[in-house]
């Protein structure tokens, strides 16, 4: 039983909303000993399975997995009839969780809080409430779902119609007898799909209006799945952890076969599998990365629209229900019972919007571009305004009054998708910026509880009353959810993930999506870091670590795991020639990079003997001279070769539009210092000398390199300009080695985990240079006299032992009147900018070095040719 208020009036907690995140919400703060009082404006629990009760409504995750895990003995005491239980059978579970708990006393029901504002000096919440209640409460939170605020019509003339109006969201309790009807279905989402066929059988004609046909899979409903009863009979306990810290919040294994590369059987094996298993996360796991690359992704969507066409017997209709102008997965798939074969019923017809939209909504029906239809009733399937409408809506006034409509003007903004800077103990469950919507909503809905309580217990044991993240914090996880969002598919779909269904809504991707696992992971790295990125205060004291807890690219922390799982040795135990194979090994089966017009290998003479080199021309005019790039790949001067830098020549060719040349140069330790500044040197004289030759055009030269091919880089220019010529347009360094001091922040912070540690360095650096030498120019770049050097584009990589050097770099050559852009490769470490179609992220880094590359030549001839 809940503590009561000790004031009339005033509690520990206010929770909105009494759904599943609501419900388990007060469980868990009564149990913490809290006074709390629910809000919910329907007259029961359930939340969107209160008001969702339109025809064929069902959940579309199993209903074995869409349950809570945190009362061993509900569970034993509740079987579910269906694999997809119908909300009937929802509800009735929530009501029956309501009661075995007892948790009605503690809700208040047809009431909706109208406003809630922060009492700074109070240190309190002031809630208002529908029925004219103003109460306060400590804690204020709001477990009002990511699907509970209806779209409002954006239809002219929706409110004409004289004929039955009904949304599927808010379906009457009475029900809807269609029987005998003409109706008009606006909306083909999953409710307008679940609730289509169902419809149909009582309609006397159904219209359907598709704006957007929709991906959808047959549920395949009946029984609950054998195998998935047996796992939870055999170790419940072993099967909720595995959904807890599995992707989606339901145990699956994901797969590692690319779309790409598997053969044609593979493929069409493992679709099969998925349609017949008829799960969402099943079909969105087919291939690894068909939600990230173009053409994986058609292949699944081909596969589905075959389905659609063999479904739907006329094959105008099934052409307009196979979806085409968004990747299979961006917007949400739906799970159907008959869906597509309900359009082969004589009375039901499907009307494309695209091809005729609708004009208005007239007052006995519906009027299009081509057509005036008239209807008995119109049901709107249309949506929601999805993850930040509910919040907004309620009136939410923080520190200095600001309101959460104001202060999200341009898109939600939050630390772990719980709490908002400027809005002390707010706190919202399966807010923007949590994996919600993405996930087995049960699942994210039990962490998020789990981990408000703990922190509220946590902070009652340190006697610390406000908690709010700072804003640091926030900005970091927001970016983090971006970057995660920016290398899938997702950002591309015109979607309610991306609030893109709601006119005037700000495009911004508002879920999380680096997983159900990885996002616990960054809660619990929070909290056991002493509440990381949050202020609190109390009577315990003020306290507040800052920091981001994520700021890492998603894509890059994945190749980290990856190679770490490998368990390589340490390049530094190896001999330089072993090292050489397990470099090479480790670059087998990488994706090639970019097609280009020509790649032709060669020699040229250097110093000491001829130094191979591999010529890269862009597609476009054979023949047309171009400026020239010569580069110089990286591996401490020791490892690499023209092989292991060739998909980034290729990708610094196709963006830049330039010649890129790539020469191989003398290595250590079987030559040491200065022979690869020399080559380098040699080579960029010999490429000046021969630039028609090799289709370059006199006068237009660069170099390049990545790590210690840039450190040659870096040399020859100097050489070049102490020789006086030849002459050099720029030099892009990308993470370049220009100095000898191992002692910079960046090795302190980077120098273990990140591919390039300082034990690595260490190594180069003795098989290139005596110690003696390693303070010379030629050897440390940055020791040099910098004044008349070309121009300089420099990378330099958040997560690189260089980093610092790379930046010292920069401002030296500024300081010496040398032009210089910085570009800070964000979240990115010292090999994986250059990983070419593997880490996704450094494409964006590459494309600024491309056009780094074409300032350094300003002809508009190349500038051209780019565009
Ligand atoms: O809403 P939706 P929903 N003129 O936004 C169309 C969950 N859910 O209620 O795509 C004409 O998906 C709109 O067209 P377009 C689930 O997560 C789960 O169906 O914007 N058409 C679209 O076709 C789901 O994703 C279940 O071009 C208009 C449809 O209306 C989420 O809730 C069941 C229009 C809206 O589809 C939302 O689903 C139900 C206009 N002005 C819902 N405005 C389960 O199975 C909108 N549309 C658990």
């Amino acid at each position: 039983m809940n503590k009561p208020a000790s004031v009339p009036g005033h509690f520990d907690a206010v929770v909105v909303g009494a759904g599943f995140s609501g419900l388990y919400m007060l469980y868990r703060l009564r149990q913490l000993g809290l006074s709390v009082k629910v809000f919910d404006s329907a007259d029961d629990v359930g939340g969107t399975w209160y008001w969702n009760r339109y025809p064929g409504a069902r959940c579309d995750i199993p209903t074995t997995d869409y349950t809570y895990s945190f009362d061993p003995e509900l569970e034993k005491e509740w079987t579910w009839s269906e694999k997809y239980a119908t909300q009937p059978e929802i509800l009735e579970y929530l009501r029956f969780v309501a009661d075995r708990h007892g948790l009605r006393s503690d809700i208040e029901f047809s009431t909706a809080v109208t406003s809630a504002r922060w009492d700074e000096p109070e240190q309190r919440w002031r809630i208002t409430t529908d029925r004219g209640k103003e109460i306060r409460c400590r804690y204020y939170i709001m477990a009002t779902g990511c699907l509970s605020m209806p779209k409002s019509p954006d239809i002219e003339g929706a409110g004409r119609f004289a004929g039955q109006v009904y949304f599927t969201s808010r379906w009457p309790h009475e029900g809807a007898d269609f029987t005998g009807q003409r109706v008009a279905v606006i909306g083909t989402g999953s409710s307008g799909i679940q609730s289509i066929p169902l419809i149909a059988r009582q309609a006397r004609q159904l219209t359907v209006f598709q704006r957007t046909a929709n991906f959808s899979i047959p549920a395949h409903n009946g029984p609950a799945p054998a195998d998935r009863l047996e796992q939870l009979d055999v170790g419940r306990d072993a099967y909720r952890h595995a959904a807890r810290w599995s992707r989606g919040g339901v145990p699956l294994e994901p797969t590692d076969v690319l779309g790409i590369t598997a053969s044609e059987s593979v493929r069409r094996e493992r679709f099969e599998a998925a349609w017949e298993q008829g799960e969402l996360f099943g079909i969105l796991n087919v291939f690894a990365d068909q939600g990230v690359n173009p053409a994986s992704n058609d292949i699944v969507a081909e596969m589905i629209r075959e389905k659609i066409r063999s479904a739907v017997k006329d094959p105008e209709t099934a052409e307009a229900l196979c979806p085409k102008d968004h990747y299979f997965g961006t917007k949400r798939p739906c799970l159907d019972t008959g869906y597509f074969e309900t359009y082969n019923l004589p009375h039901v017809r499907l009307v494309d919007l695209r091809k005729q939209p609708i004009v208005s909504i007239t007052e006995d029906g519906i009027e299009t571009a081509d057509e005036s239809f008239g209807f008995d009733a119109i049901v709107y399937a249309t949506g929601f305004d999805a993850m930040t409408g509910a919040l907004v809506a309620a009136d939410v006034a923080g520190q200095d009054g600001l309101s959460l409509k104001e202060k999200w003007a341009a898109g939600p903004s939050t630390y772990l998708g719980l709490m908002t800077a400027g809005f002390p103990n707010f706190f919202m469950l399966t807010g923007p910026g949590s994996p919600s919507v993405l996930s087995n909503m049960t699942v994210s809905i039990e962490q998020h509880v789990d981990w408000v309580a703990r922190c509220l217990e946590d902070m009652c044991e340190e006697g610390l009353e406000t908690i709010e993240p700072t804003a640091l914090a926030e900005a970091g996880w927001d970016q983090h959810v971006q970057d995660c969002g920016a290398i899938t598919l997702y950002p591309t779909a015109n979607s309610w993930y991306m609030g893109a269904n709601v006119p005037g809504k700000p495009r911004v991707f508002l879920p999380y999506i680096g997983g159900v696992d990885a996002y616990r992971q960054a809660c619990d790295e929070v909290a056991s870091q002493d509440y990381l990125g949050f202020r609190m205060t109390g009577p315990g004291g003020d306290r507040c670590r800052d920091g981001v807890v994520r700021s890492m690219q998603p894509d890059v922390a994945m190749v980290l795991e990856f190679v770490a799982a490998l368990g390589l040795p340490p390049m530094e135990t190896l001999s330089a020639a072993d090292a050489r194979a397990l470099m090479a090994a480790t670059a087998e089966g990488r994706p090639p990079g970019p097609e280009l017009g020509e790649v032709t290998d060669g020699v040229i003479p250097g110093p000491a003997g001829d130094l191979p080199y591999r010529l890269y021309r862009p597609g476009g005019p054979s023949g047309r001279p171009r400026p020239l790039v010569v580069y110089f790949h990286g591996g401490g001067w020791v490892l690499g070769n023209l092989d292991s830098d060739d998909p980034l020549c290729r990708d610094l060719c196709a963006r830049s539009g330039a010649v890129v040349m790539s020469v191989n140069y003398r290595h250590a330790p079987e030559v040491r210092f200065p022979a690869a500044a020399l080559d380098a040197f040699a080579a960029v004289q010999w490429a000046d000398a021969n630039a028609t030759e090799l289709g370059g055009i006199p006068g237009q030269l660069a170099v390049a390199g990545w790590s210690a091919g840039a450190n040659v880089a870096a040399v020859a220019c100097q050489l070049a300009r102490d020789a006086a010529g030849p002459r050099i347009s720029g030099q892009l360094l990308i993470c370049p080695v220009v100095d000898s001091d191992m002692t910079r922040p960046s090795y302190e912070e980077n120098g273990d985990g990140y591919i390039l540690t300082t034990a690595l360095m260490r190594w180069f650096w003795d098989h290139y240079a005596d110690p003696a030498d390693r303070g010379e120019p030629r050897a440390a770049p940055l020791r040099g006299d910098l004044e008349g050097l070309p121009p300089a584009c420099i990378v330099a990589a958040d997560f690189d032992p260089l980093r610092d050097e790379g930046v010292a770099y920069a401002r030296a050559l500024g300081a010496a009147g040398v032009p210089v852009r910085l570009a800070r490769a964000r979240g990115h470490t010292h090999t994986s900018v250059t990983m070419v179609d593997v880490v996704i992220s450094g494409a964006p880094v590459r494309a600024g070095i491309g056009e780094a590359l074409r300032d350094f030549f300003p002809s508009a001839e190349l500038q051209e040719q780019v565009s």
